[in-house]
């Protein structure tokens, strides 16, 4: 019974908070915490509270090897409560792609806020850009994976 009660509890303070801020990134489709029309929003605070991780890597679109900071796809996911089997994700720019929710669980992807300590901006990759850990794994040295390199990401869509 005791139980039972801590975990309401702590369900109700995992509840998202409302952004204060300009919002950066918004998740919709099969989540279980929303703050905004059924859509999880995020402001730049707010993604900043999500557990840190970088990555060095290589890109096909930048040369040399770079280092990104952001925080991990499936931490976000987990945090919002998705349940699915694909994420949509859609950039500035209009492109959308279909990614397996699989990559996240197999895969230390990243959503990245920062290049080589410099926060990424609309105008060149910005706000937020999706980075694959391709130097660790060969398989992800494929075209497949690098559609889903999505640089100016603005939403994702959990189905
Ligand atoms: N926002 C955004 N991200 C994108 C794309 C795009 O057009 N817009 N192109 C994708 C594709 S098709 C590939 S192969 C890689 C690298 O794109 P590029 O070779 O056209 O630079 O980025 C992906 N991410
Ligand atoms: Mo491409």
């Amino acid at each position: 019974m005791l139980f039972v009660s801590l975990s309401a509890a702590r369900a109700d303070e995992e509840t998202l908070a409302v952004p204060a801020g300009k919002i950066i990134l918004t998740v919709t489709g099969s989540i279980a915490q929303t703050n905004l029309d059924g859509a999880a929003a995020f402001d730049e605070t707010m993604l900043g509270a999500l557990p840190a991780t970088a990555i060095d890597t290589t890109t096909v679109v930048t040369d040399g090897v770079r280092h990104f900071d952001g925080f991990l796809m499936r931490d976000l996911l987990e945090y919002v409560g998705a349940e699915g089997e694909t994420v949509t994700a859609t950039a500035l720019n209009d492109y959308v792609i279909e990614i397996p929710m699989e990559d996240f669980h197999r895969f230390d992807v990243l959503v990245a806020t920062h290049m080589d300590g410099e926060r990424l901006l609309p105008s060149d990759k910005g706000p937020l850009w999706i980075v694959y850990p391709r130097d660790d794994h060969a398989e992800l040295q494929d075209i497949r994976y690098d559609y889903r390199w999505v640089w100016q990401l603005i939403e994702l869509d959990v189905k």
